[in-house]
C-alpha cells in the first residue's frame, strides 16, 4: 500500500480502490481522484487541506457540513432530481464521525463523492454564465435561513480593509527586495483604497449585511451538466459570513476576464460585458427577490473590488516572496498583479454601462 492508498483506508469508502491520480489546478489544496474499481461503485476525491491556510480544519469541516446538509436538505424539500450531483458528499472516518483525518506527519485530509459526467470550465459562453448567475442566486437563497452560525474559516477573508493593512506591512517589510521594482501598483492600489473600502463602511454604518457567501467563486468552482446547467458548487473551504459581493464579484473576476488569471499579454485582459450581462440578468433572477437596494446599486463597485482585491493580495505574495499561493515561475506572483490590474481598469471603463445595464433590469 502507498501512501495516499493508506491515507484512503482510512475513510468510509465502497468498492475497490484502483488508481488515485492528481486532479485540477487549485492554488491551495492538493486534490486527487480515486477511482474505484467497476461501475458499481463511486469514484472519490482526496484532498490533503492546507492546513497553514486553513488552520481551524474542525471549524472548516463543520461549515461544510452544516452547508452541505442544509442544501441537501433544501433540494430534498423542494424535490429536486439528482440531488447526488447537486450537493458535495463528505466521507465520515472509518471510525469516527469526523468528515477529516490528520495522518502523522500533520496533513489533514478528507474525502468527497466524485460528482459523475460534471464539467468544469476556465472560460464559459454567456448562456453558461447566465446559468452560473441564478445557480449562484439560488445558492445564496438557500443559505439564507441555515440554522448554524458558521466561522470564518480564514478570518478578515474578503475585508479590503484588512488586504490593504497586509499590503502595508509587506510594503513595510520588503523581505526580499522588491518593493522598488513595484512602486507603480502600489500608488494605484493606494489612489483608489477609500473607494474600494466602501463595503466596509457601509457595513460600520449599518447599512450593508453579511450574508453566507461561498467567497471562491471563480468559474472553474462549479460544476456543469451535459447541458450547460450548473449542478453544483464545489470548494466549500471559504464559505462563511461576507457580502454578497464576494461571490458576484469574484464570478466575474474570472469568468468576465477575456485573457487569464495570470495572462502575460495584457491586450489581450479586457472585461466582457455579454458575460456580465448575461451573469447579472441570472443572479438577478434568482437573488433580487433578498437583495437590498444598496447590495444591488453597488454590484458594478463588486465586479471592481475583486480584480482590486486579487492584485492586492497577488502583489503582497509577491512582495513577501510567494510565500502563500503556489507559483508555476518566478516572478508569477507579478504576472497576476499585473493581469489583474489591467482586468481592473478595463472594468472602471464600464462602471456606467454596468449600472445602466442593472437599471434597465429592475425597472
Ligand atoms: C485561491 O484555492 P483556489 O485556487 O480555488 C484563493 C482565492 C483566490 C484564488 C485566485 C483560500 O483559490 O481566494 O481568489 O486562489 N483561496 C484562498 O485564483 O486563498
Ligand atoms: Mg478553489
Amino acid at each position: 500500500m502507498n501512501d495516499l492508498e493508506y491515507i484512503v483506508s482510512h475513510f468510509a469508502t465502497v468498492g475497490t480502490v484502483g488508481e488515485i491520480a492528481p486532479l485540477g489546478a487549485g492554488l491551495i489544496n492538493d486534490s486527487y481522484k480515486v477511482t474505484t474499481v467497476g461501475n458499481e461503485t463511486p469514484d472519490y476525491v482526496l484532498q490533503r487541506i492546507n492546513h497553514d491556510i486553513f488552520t481551524d480544519v474542525d471549524m472548516l469541516q463543520s461549515n461544510i457540513e452544516a452547508v452541505t446538509r442544509h442544501i441537501r436538505h433544501k433540494l430534498e424539500m423542494a424535490h429536486a432530481t439528482d440531488i447526488d450531483r447537486k450537493v458535495l458528499h463528505f466521507l465520515s472516518v472509518r471510525d469516527g464521525v469526523k468528515t477529516y483525518w490528520r495522518d502523522d506527519n500533520g496533513n489533514y485530509w478528507r474525502m468527497m463523492v466524485f460528482i459523475p459526467r460534471a464539467k468544469t470550465y476556465t472560460t464559459v459562453n454567456p448562456v453558461y454564465s447566465y446559468h452560473a448567475g441564478t445557480a449562484f442566486g439560488n445558492f445564496e437563497a438557500m443559505l439564507a435561513d441555515i440554522p448554524d452560525t458558521l466561522g470564518e474559516t480564514i478570518p478578515n477573508f474578503h475585508n479590503m480593509e484588512f488586504r490593504l493593512q497586509q499590503l502595508h506591512e509587506a510594503v513595510g517589510r520588503d523581505a526580499c527586495g522588491r518593493v522598488a521594482e513595484v512602486r507603480y501598483y502600489i500608488d494605484e492600489i493606494q489612489r483608489r483604497a477609500t473607494d474600494m473600502c466602501r463595503a466596509e463602511q457601509l457595513h460600520r454604518d449599518g447599512e450593508l449585511p453579511r450574508r453566507v457567501c461561498h467567497c471562491d467563486t471563480k468559474v472553474d468552482n462549479m460544476m456543469f451538466d451535459e447541458n450547460g446547467h450548473v449542478l453544483c458548487v464545489i470548494d466549500l473551504d471559504t464559505v462563511m459570513p461576507s457580502f454578497v459581493f464576494s461571490d458576484y464579484g469574484d464570478f466575474l473576476r474570472t469568468a468576465g476576464n477575456t485573457g487569464q488569471e495570470d495572462d502575460p499579454e495584457l491586450e489581450r485582459v479586457n472585461f466582457n460585458m455579454e458575460i456580465f450581462e448575461a451573469f447579472t440578468r441570472g443572479y438577478l433572477e434568482t437573488a433580487r427577490q433578498f437583495l437590498l437596494p444598496v447590495e444591488i446599486d453597488n454590484l458594478p463597485y463588486a465586479a471592481a473590488l475583486f480584480p482590486y482585491m486579487q492584485c492586492v493580495r497577488f502583489l503582497a505574495d509577491y512582495i513577501n516572496g510567494d510565500v502563500y499561493y503556489k507559483i508555476q515561475y518566478p516572478g508569477h506572483n507579478l504576472v497576476r498583479t499585473r493581469a489583474q490590474f489591467k482586468l481592473l481598469q478595463s472594468v472602471e471603463q464600464h462602471y456606467d454601462d454596468m449600472h445602466r445595464f442593472i437599471d434597465g433590469l429592475m425597472v
